[in-house]
């Protein structure tokens, strides 16, 4: 099971100066995460968040394109987390390797194009909409059913739009439009998701579901997760805590 290092360029993300400075440690951070045994860095510059706000194209651009560039320059494998077709020309161009793309190309039309152009690895994760309001629409009868009917509508999308198959990793989207008993309900059934025949990504790490009040608290059940998902089948794991995942991620 593989080990994606979340890397978020975002003002609240590095704490103190502008964003030169922020830059230096985003940069000095993900060197870490890869030391530490991240296999792949994932960059963003947009929080997504519930209830968080968007940034501009230029805003998400003038975060990241630096950042990323400097970190393919040691060969670090990186993925740019973005929903934006001209962010994932950039980021590509600048040396990623993935498109991490959370609204899974609902977000942007020309995500599917551009991807299937750059013919990079494609992240497709299942969305219901912008973080502002997607608690809203946390509403299933059966979770995992209908989170896997709507990826692979967007699946077909993808495929026709000229993306190959083997380029392509689903990932469930835990707590996106989704509340705690939906979450642990999918991890719980997680065989029905990999059966889809696809590469399986889950970013459960320091997620709300897990209990606690704040993000730092909830390491030890981010970690236990990853230990529930060895042996599930399941391609990799995105985190905040490299480290401690990357061990449980090989125990
Ligand atoms: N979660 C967040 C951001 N990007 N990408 C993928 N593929 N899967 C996720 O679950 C995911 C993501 C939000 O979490 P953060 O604010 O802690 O980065």
């Amino acid at each position: 099971m593989l080990v994606m290092g979340i890397l978020n360029v975002t003002p609240d993300s590095f704490a103190d100066g502008g964003l030169h400075f922020d830059q230096a440690q985003a940069v000095a951070h993900g060197i870490a995460m890869a030391k530490d045994g991240a296999d792949i860095i994932d960059v963003g510059g947009e929080s997504t968040r519930p209830g968080a706000d968007r940034v501009s194209a230029e805003e998400e651009q003038a975060r990241i394109i630096p950042v990323i560039r400097e970190l393919a320059s040691r060969a670090i494998v990186i993925s740019v987390d973005t929903m934006r077709a001209s962010t994932a020309k950039f980021a590509i161009e600048a040396g990623a390797t993935f498109v991490n793309d959370v609204s899974g190309g609902a977000a942007d039309p020309e995500m599917f194009s551009t991807v299937a152009a750059l013919d990079c690895r494609y992240i497709l994760m299942h969305w219901r909409g912008h973080s502002k309001d997607m608690n809203s629409k946390a509403f299933y009868n059966d979770v995992v059913s209908e989170v896997i009917d709507e990826v692979s509508v967007q699946l077909r999308k993808a495929i026709s739009a000229g993306i190959k198959r083997e380029k392509i990793i689903l990932d469930p989207g835990i707590g996106f439009a989704k509340d705690a008993d939906h979450n642990w309900e999918f991890l719980n059934r997680i065989d029905e998701f990999t059966a889809l025949g696809y590469p399986v990504l889950i970013g459960h790490s320091r997620k709300r579901f897990l209990g606690g009040d704040k993000p730092e608290d909830r390491e030890e059940a981010t970690v236990e997760v990853t230990r529930s998902l060895v042996d599930k089948g399941i391609w990799g794991v995105r985190v905040h805590g490299v480290k401690a995942n990357v061990k449980a991620a090989h125990s």
